[in-house]
């Protein structure tokens, strides 16, 4: 297993339309698991490949909390089948947002289609934290970042302090 090193916006990598994946193979298994590893460690709740500079349309989401047993759901190819009409507003984070924190509003409530590790169909209907946390990795296979669900004025103050606190930090000696 091995940690990945994740994107920070505005990296272009990140606004990207990722590409299917032709099939579930050993090397999709390595990166599922390098990703699971990647966002237990950051911690994070969801990742998705774009984020670690992958982009195919794969994603990994853990919304269990530290006391729970883990609960790891692998999503390959993920596509949204069903969205309620009713609309759920949740304070998201992004780790490739460092430290920002905003109300996003998306369906309350989903039914999304993907092939699981074993390269099987699975569908999944869900709602709450859990529906929240898929929409917005689902997002990052589009090149949607959760701030592009804000205002231009909002997003724009957000890139640039990223911007900035990326200046601050040295880079790294090779
Ligand atoms: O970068 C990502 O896509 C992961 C992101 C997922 C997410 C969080 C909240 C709402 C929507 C999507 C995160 O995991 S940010 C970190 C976070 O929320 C968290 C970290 C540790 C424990 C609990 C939450
Ligand atoms: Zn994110």
């Amino acid at each position: 297993m091995a940690l990945l090193p994740i994107l920070v916006a505005p990296d272009p990598r990140l606004k990207l339309k990722a590409v299917p994946a032709a099939e579930v193979t050993d090397e999709i298994r390595q990166l599922l698991d390098d990703m699971l590893e990647t966002m237990y460690a950051a911690p994070g709740i969801g990742l998705a490949a774009p984020q670690v500079g992958v982009s195919k349309r794969i994603i990994v989401v853990d919304i269990s909390r530290d006391e729970e047993p883990k609960a790891p759901l692998c999503m390959v190819n993920p596509e949204l089948v069903w969205l309620s009409d009713e609309d759920a507003a949740y304070e998201e984070g992004c780790l490739s947002v460092p430290e920002h924190y905003a109300e996003v509003v998306r369906p309350a409530a989903i039914r999304v289609a993907y092939l699981d590790r074993d390269g099987k169909k699975q569908e999944l209907e869900t709602d709450g934290l859990l529906a929240t946390v898929i929409q917005h990795e689902m997002d990052h296979l589009d090149g949607i970042l959760f701030i592009d669900h804000l205002s231009s004025l909002k997003r724009n103050m957000i890139l640039r302090k990223l911007v900035k606190s990326r200046r601050q930090v040295p880079e790294p000696v090779s």
